[in-house]
């Protein structure tokens, strides 16, 4: 089993560059051998998704086609959702049959235990956001989010995503290194939770890959960052070997 992860795609348009290699990498893995992948989408790979609507899936129609085709050709695949894609079962899930999920995840993949998490959680001194995020995914905006229409979130989003853009691109060249903290800092509280070998998250945008000592025991702690760099680089592990491949 060859297992594959992919996080903060941030997809605008079907126009863009990242919409293009992420098609081809779909269809490359629909055509290799299916039944033997398990791909991990794991938060924010759009840059707005909201609930069901068919806005999004019109918009979006070649990325979700190609998704669809890797899950009836034997993919698995798990979608934990981000801060930019929520509520998205009522799609992917009623509509495509692929599993989605929003609190961290544990997997064992050929024999090593893997966490995945969107990463949105790491940052615990960002109050304003984890107030923000119990919001959303409270069951009554949720109800409000499914009867707004797709359109109507989608000027919301260009606006909110416009405001915070500017201001996370700035923070994020200027704390690369406070962020890389923060990831570290993670894991070893996250493995106090539930134990695991590798722990692999997005959202922070900074790619990291590190070995971090708890106790008598080592363990990988993976980011992904974010597919605004000049190459796109994902995760791939076969039989217990992580390692990053350029698309
Ligand atoms: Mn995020």
């Amino acid at each position: 089993m060859e297992a594959w992860f992919i996080s903060d795609i941030h997809i605008k348009t079907m126009q863009e560059r990242n919409s293009e290699i992420l098609l081809r990498f779909l269809h490359s893995l629909t055509e290799k051998n299916p039944q033997d992948v398990h791909l991990f989408l794991l938060g924010d790979i759009f840059d707005l998704w909201i609930g069901g609507h068919t806005f999004f899936v019109k918009k979006f129609q070649p990325l979700v086609d190609a998704i669809q085709a890797l899950k009836d050709s034997g993919g698995k695949i798990t979608y934990i959702e981000g801060n930019h894609d929520v509520h998205i079962d009522r799609f992917w899930t009623d509509e495509v049959g692929i599993e989605v999920c929003v609190e961290p995840q544990y997997y064992v993949l050929n024999g090593l235990t893997v966490r995945v998490e969107h990463g949105d959680l790491i940052n615990q001194d960002d109050k304003a956001y984890l107030r923000l995020r119990s919001v959303i995914r409270h069951p009554a905006i949720e109800a409000i989010g499914h009867l707004i229409p797709g359109a109507v979130w989608e000027q919301v989003g260009a606006y909110a995503a416009k405001k915070s853009r500017v201001r996370s691109q700035q923070y994020r060249t200027k704390n690369e290194n406070r962020l890389i903290e923060m990831i570290r800092k993670h894991a070893p509280r996250a493995y106090l939770e539930k134990s695991f070998d590798v722990i692999i998250s997005g959202h922070m945008h900074v790619v990291d890959d590190c070995e971090i000592q708890v106790g008598d025991r080592k363990i990988r702690s993976i980011n992904l960052g974010s597919w605004y760099g000049a190459s796109v680089q994902v995760l791939k592990l076969s039989g217990q070997n992580m390692e990053w491949v350029t698309l």
